[in-house]
């Protein structure tokens, strides 16, 4: 008898792994698919997929002189962003989750999401992407497997990880790999015609740490869907970091060459769409400095033999914010989208066939926009979501370090903690010691951005811009940055120094201090003297900020008297950030590594606070 056809590929396994082959069994006849496709990530495969996406009407391929093997992408109205009302760390015991996590018990969500799966392919294709975050060649390569119903996602986990057919080779039949189950949640009944971006009202973005399983349902949007990337690389990766002793961190890396050629490995932590694709593929303003890029969002951070913490960027892509992308603020990734292969999700598209996006200078006068609707520079709403867009290879990135591939990764010298505050948060601080500068990650202040649904400018604590991605308890999260902190036996001399900037600050009017962008580098230059011991820096109660004229300003074309706002540490600004503070730490409980009140009191008695 030939195969039900619900099954239909599911016996042409190009695996003899006996885990992955009956886990895809079990999730087959769970979700009876109409048919099991294994990727393995060719470009034929691509091909097929993107023609079929076209005719589905899900993408449209973008003019190719202009930006070849490249599509436009609209989203559901509703799936625009991560949802993090639906994310869950489902943990056996809920003290493992914390405060700052939505909890359920395993088998209680297990038992939910198993009716929703039950069925949810019908009418469609299951793919099975097996993929490895990281290099193919590390000692221990990190594996996982996605199924999945979206020829989206399908055709994003191919930009953005390194999968298919190397990866399952390499996997071999006894591999370790998190399972990674998504679906769009939108069974189709015979005959029904499907809709270009399917999805379900009902979402939910679980992850099950002890088991190393993530389960994600009813959203097709990036950052709940390509599910190597935030669940993956940090909800999972951050519990086996803290079981392992590493740091699996919301992290962009970047390479710096002094003028006298001396190079520096930064590493630099910054809530979602506040600019860290900008920062990992900065321009230098100033001369003889040059930046190189190793990644734009997530660092795996694991101490080396040397007892230095070396970073791999485990991703294979850039899923960076499209607004505000243009040639002034960050050339190099235009540069790398102009070199095709790339997918942009719910930006406008313009007459001629390319994409555009608010902040990229005089719009056209006519677009479509993310809606599909006609757009003129009178239109009410913006032509791009805020939380638009672009899935380009990072191997396409110019100014990529030739140390991307290198699977032991690169030695951080420095690690940079920053949020959006419109007050208080000097542009650049240095920590005291290492202690110090997890009580300064930890308190990290950021006002809301549009890449999590809700609302927008609401100032959070978000400590180490991990907030939404910490797989435990965030205060079990910062014991173990403290516990990193003491060093290989002991050595503490080698690990990464601490700063905090923040680009955002605002004089009275409204008006940006600091220009940022390609500037920030006068940072990065300041940063890398007192990593040298010659920059010049007075002690004031947060920190050290740079002593009057310590930054170089040269060319810089902004009134001096703004660059010293923007440094300025005002205790009554301060005193007003305490109770927050205490707020913060007091909802982490007992859970808070008793050294963080420390920090705390010792700022207090710095501020003249009793
Ligand atoms: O979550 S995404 O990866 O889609 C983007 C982000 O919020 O950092
Ligand atoms: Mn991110």
């Amino acid at each position: 008898m030939s195969a039900p056809a619900v099954t239909a590929g599911l016996d042409k396994a190009p695996t003899t792994h006996p885990r992955l082959l009956a886990w895809v069994r079990e999730i087959a006849e769970l979700t009876t698919p109409d048919a099991v496709v294994w990727c393995d990530g060719s470009p034929e495969e691509w091909q097929r997929l993107t023609t079929e996406l076209v005719d589905a009407g899900t993408i449209v391929p973008l003019n190719p002189s202009i930006k070849p093997n490249s599509f436009w992408a609209r989203t559901d109205p509703s799936d625009v962003a991560r949802v993090e009302e639906r994310t869950f760390i489902c943990s056996v015991d809920e003290a493992d989750a914390g405060p700052t996590n939505n909890w359920m018990a395993p088998g209680e969500m297990k038992r939910a999401m198993t009716e929703l799966y039950r069925g949810c392919m019908t009418g469609r294709t299951m793919y099975v992407i097996p993929f490895c975050m990281g290099p193919l060649t590390a000692e221990n390569p990190m594996f996982g497997v996605e199924i999945t119903d979206s020829a989206y996602v399908v055709a994003s986990m191919r930009v953005m990880t390194r999968m298919g057919r190397q990866a399952l080779d390499k996997m071999g039949d006894d591999a370790n790999f998190v399972a990674c189950l998504h679906s769009v949640g939108a069974p189709l009944g015979p005959g029904e015609s499907d809709v270009a971006w399917p999805c379900n009202d009902t979402k939910y973005i679980s992850h099950f740490p002890e088991t190393r399983e993530i389960w994600s349902y009813g959203s097709g949007y990036g950052g709940n869907s390509l599910l190597g990337k935030k669940c993956y690389s940090l909800r999972i990766a951050s519990a086996i970091a803290r079981d392992e002793g590493w740091l699996a961190e919301h992290m962009l890396i970047l390479k710096l060459t002094s003028p006298q050629g001396s190079v520096r490995y930064i590493a630099a932590a910054f809530p979602s769409a506040c600019g860290k694709t900008n920062l990992a593929m900065l321009e230098p303003t100033i001369p003889g400095w040059k930046v190189e890029t190793l990644g734009d969002d997530i660092a795996w951070m694991r101490f080396g033999p040397d007892g230095r913490l070396y970073a791999v960027n485990p991703e294979y892509g850039l899923f960076g914010v499209a607004p505000g992308t243009d040639w002034k603020t960050n050339p190099n990734a235009m540069r790398t989208l102009a070199a095709g292969n790339s997918i942009f999700t719910n930006v406008a598209l313009t007459d001629d066939g390319d994409v555009w996006w608010e902040g990229m200078g005089e719009p056209p006068a006519h677009l479509t926009d993310w809606h599909g609707n006609d757009w003129t520079p009178d239109s009410a709403q913006p032509s791009s979501h805020p939380n638009s867009r672009f899935c380009t290879p990072i191997s396409q990135c110019p100014i990529l370090a030739k140390e991307y591939e290198d699977p032991r990764g690169v030695p951080i010298d420095a690690i940079l903690f920053g949020g959006r505050r419109k007050t208080t948060i000097p542009l650049v601080t240095q920590a005291r010691d290492w202690v110090h500068g997890v009580y300064l990650g930890a308190t990290i202040s950021s006002e809301t951005t549009a890449a999590a649904t809700g609302q927008v400018g609401v100032v959070r604590r978000d400590p180490m811009a991990m907030l939404p991605f910490i797989g435990y308890h965030a205060g079990d999260y910062l014991q173990h940055w403290v516990e990193v902190g003491k060093g290989v036996g002991g050595d503490t001399d080698k690990l990464p120094k601490i700063f905090y900037v923040n680009w955002f600050r605002r004089g009275d009017d409204g008006r940006f201090l600091w220009p940022g962008f390609g500037e920030n580098s006068r940072v990065l230059k300041w940063v890398v003297e007192r990593l040298d011991g010659t920059g010049e820096a007075v002690e004031t109660p947060v920190g050290f900020v740079p002593a009057p004229g310590a930054l170089d300003v040269s060319g810089l074309d902004v009134p001096e008297a703004d660059v010293a706002e923007a440094l300025v540490v005002d205790p009554l600004e301060w005193r007003s950030e305490i109770p927050q503070v205490t707020e913060w730490f007091e909802k982490l409980g007992d859970k808070l590594p008793a050294v963080m009140w420390a920090e705390l009191d010792a700022l207090k008695a710095r501020l003249g606070i009793d």
